[in-house]
């Protein structure tokens, strides 16, 4: 990239990077959904596979209370994401991925990782680090520990463009 086109690059970025910071922070992230939990509270391990555009398993069931480590394993050939929340918080979070898409910091099956942690101006970056999601390119794996403090109206769902609208989201069940 040459002088002039990143500036104009940086430009756009920081226009909208107030726009991500608000959506990121406006909707109570986490609240409603559970909490990052604790590696010693852990009582369940699942594997969830991600395919393009779909998870398997397709829908989990946990207990009020429980703490499950998620290994998810991206075994598609485009960026996934694996994200715990309720139905509102997956459509806020739409957004700010199609803000990284339109970046070019989410191209089809790569991540540009220098991008997402450049600084675009008080203290903000498109760093994708929300603890109840984690996103990734083919053939890579992550874990999450989270904790599902009591029974709500959740899922599981990646918030690539066009891959919930795709299907590519599952129900969190209570027992
Ligand atoms: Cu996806």
């Amino acid at each position: 990239m040459n002088a002039s086109k990143f500036l104009v690059a940086a430009a756009a970025m920081s226009m909208s990077a107030t726009a991500f910071a608000a959506g990121a922070h406006g909707g109570g992230h986490g609240a409603s959904s559970g909490e990052p939990g604790k590696a010693s509270e852990v009582t369940r391990s699942i594997t969830v596979e991600m395919y393009d555009n779909y998870y398997e398993p397709e829908e989990i069931s946990v207990k009020p209370g429980e703490t499950v480590r998620f290994v998810v394993e991206n075994k598609g050939n485009l960026v996934h994401e694996f994200n715990v929340g309720t139905p509102g918080m997956h459509e806020a979070h739409q957004k700010e991925i199609m803000m990284m898409v339109e970046h070019g910091v989410i191209q089809g099956g790569k991540l540009n990782h220098d991008m997402m942690n450049m600084d675009m101006g008080n203290g903000h970056s498109m760093k994708h680090d929300d603890p109840n999601s984690v996103l990734l390119e083919p053939g890579q794996s992550q874990e999450i520990v989270w904790k599902f403090t009591e029974q709500g109206d959740i899922e599981f769902a990646c918030n690539v463009p066009g891959h919930y609208q795709a299907g590519m989201y599952g129900e969190v069940n209570f027992k």
